[in-house]
C-alpha cells in the first residue's frame, strides 16, 4: 500500500491526492515566478513584491509554506516547480529563516531570499540565516524591508527579462520613472528652498 492509498483508506477518497501543486484552470496563465512566505503574517510585509510583478506583468504565484511547520510540503512543491513553468523562487521567511535556503536545496532554479522583519531581533536574525549559505547552495539576499521586497521582484524581473525582450524593455522603463522622480522631487526641493 502506497502513501496515497493508506491516506485514503483512513481519510476517505481523494485525501492521497496532494493539494501542493494547485489545480490549473484553463484560463490561468502560467506562473514564472513562485512567491512562497513562511506565514501569512508575512504578507503586509512583502506585499511591495507581489506589486511590482503585477506592475510589470509577471505571472506568478503566491504561497504559504514553512520550511519547519510544513517541510514535507516545501519539498513536494519546489521539486515540481520546474516542470509547472516557474523561473524564479522568491522566499521570505523571518525569524530562523531557512524557507530560501530549503528552497535552494531542493531545485537548481535561482533562489531569492528576503529576510522578514518582526520579533525579538527585528529582521537581523531572518537577514543573517537567509544570507549566510554555505557555499555550494547560493541564495540571492535583498535587503530586510519593502525596498527588500521590491528589489526582490525586481532581479526575479531581470532574471526572467534575460529571455524576454519585452519584459526588459518594461524594465528599462520602470528604471527611467524611478530616476525621473528623483530628478522631480530635486528640482522641487530647488524651488521650495531657493533664495
Ligand atoms: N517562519 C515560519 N516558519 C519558519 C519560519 N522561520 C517565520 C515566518 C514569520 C515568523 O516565523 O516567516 O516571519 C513568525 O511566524 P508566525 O506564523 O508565528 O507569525
Amino acid at each position: 500500500m502506497d502513501v496515497r492509498e493508506w491516506k485514503e483508506q483512513r481519510h476517505g477518497r481523494g485525501a492521497g491526492v496532494s493539494r501542493v501543486v494547485p489545480q490549473k484552470t484553463r484560463k490561468m496563465k502560467m506562473a514564472q515566478v513562485a512567491v512562497l512566505m513562511g506565514s501569512s503574517s508575512d504578507l503586509p510585509k512583502i506585499q511591495s513584491c507581489m506589486d511590482t510583478l503585477k506592475k510589470l506583468g509577471v505571472s506568478f504565484e503566491v504561497r504559504v509554506m514553512s520550511a519547519h511547520r510544513t517541510p514535507d510540503v516545501v519539498k513536494e512543491y519546489i521539486g515540481g516547480a520546474a516542470s509547472r513553468g516557474i523561473r524564479v523562487i522568491i522566499a521570505a521567511a523571518g525569524g530562523a529563516a531557512h524557507l530560501a535556503g530549503v528552497c535552494a536545496s531542493h531545485t537548481i532554479l535561482p533562489v531569492i531570499g528576503i529576510p522578514v522583519e518582526g520579533g525579538a531581533l527585528n529582521g537581523m536574525d531572518a537577514l543573517l540565516a537567509t544570507v549566510q549559505m554555505p557555499g555550494g547552495i547560493p541564495v540571492a539576499t535583498v535587503g530586510v524591508g519593502s525596498g527588500g521586497a521590491t528589489n526582490a521582484a525586481l532581479l526575479a524581473i531581470q532574471i526572467l527579462a534575460l529571455n524576454d525582450a519585452e519584459l526588459a524593455s518594461r524594465f528599462a522603463a520602470d528604471r527611467a520613472a524611478r530616476r525621473q522622480k528623483v530628478l522631480d522631487a530635486d528640482e522641487a526641493m530647488l524651488k521650495q528652498y531657493s533664495n
